[in-house]
């Protein structure tokens, strides 16, 4: 696909809140983090959830007040991308994007897809907190996370498969759902459209307020995802994918 190099630009730099570590003795900084992890609970059971080439885990990672808590802070710091950094490029054509987005992670990082190049505006506070759970919970590292807000139920995302070269195959996507709960569908490559190979059942999920989502490897090889319209939801969203980026795919 052709590549589509917006003038990369961070715009959030006018709301961005400081990082907090600094300059803290070691007894202060081990203090915050005692209490940081004494703020959430303990996810509840992992499960699993499979068909072929598709291996995803699930769990509810957040209590209601801790998830509301989040979903509040996330409110406050996030700042999305407007304007030209608002659109994507897809077989050529430069579209909208049918919700809010934004690109968060290490100092410098870049990421590539559907044809267009983000650079990561530094972790805010609370993408840095949830970012640290997902990975006391997984053992896995991340150094970018894709932030797609949703107003309400007409906001959506089309199939597509997270399958860009330079994200890290053997770190799971992980995608932390805030907000309105709402249907994710996979539908396998062979499966779509009129004139389909195979006859595949879709896997669908309700993604819930807390909840944690694991795509792991080979998933997105084989299976596309989307969030579809639903009329009937009249409440905002939030979703977190944390990935790992490869920085030796970087040209
Ligand atoms: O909002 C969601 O759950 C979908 C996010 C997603 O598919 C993506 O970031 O690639």
């Amino acid at each position: 696909m052709e590549k589509f190099v917006n003038k990369l630009s961070c715009t959030n730099n006018a709301r961005r809140p400081q990082k907090r570590i600094k300059l803290e003795s070691d007894e202060r900084m081990k203090q915050r983090e005692d209490n940081e992890e004494d703020e959430f609970s303990h996810p509840v059971p992992w499960q699993k959830i499979e068909s072929e080439g598709l291996d995803c885990d699930y769990a509810l990672l957040l209590s209601k007040e801790e998830a509301d808590h989040m979903f509040k802070q996330l409110e406050e710091e996030v700042v999305y991308s407007t304007g030209e950094e608002a659109k994507v490029r897809v077989f050529g054509k430069v579209h909208s994007i049918p919700r809010q987005q934004a690109a968060y992670g290490d100092a410098g990082l870049t990421y590539t897809y559907s044809g267009v190049t983000r650079l990561a505006c530094l972790w805010t506070p609370t993408l840095e907190q949830i970012g640290d759970v997902v990975t006391k919970t997984t053992g896995q590292t991340f150094n970018f996370v894709l932030v797609n807000r949703y107003k309400d139920g007409q906001d959506h995302m089309g199939e597509h498969r997270d399958d860009e070269k330079e994200l890290d195959p053997l770190c799971p996507i992980a995608s932390v759902s805030l907000g309105a709960a709402r249907d994710f569908i996979f539908r396998h490559r062979d499966a779509r459209g009129k004139r389909s190979r195979r006859q595949m059942d879709p896997v669908k999920l309700e993604l819930a307020h807390g909840s944690l989502l694991l795509m792991n490897s080979p998933t997105n090889a084989f299976w596309y995802h989307s969030l579809p319209v639903r009329k009937k939801v009249s409440l905002p969203r939030i979703n977190l994918t944390f990935r790992r980026i490869l920085l030796d795919r970087k040209k």
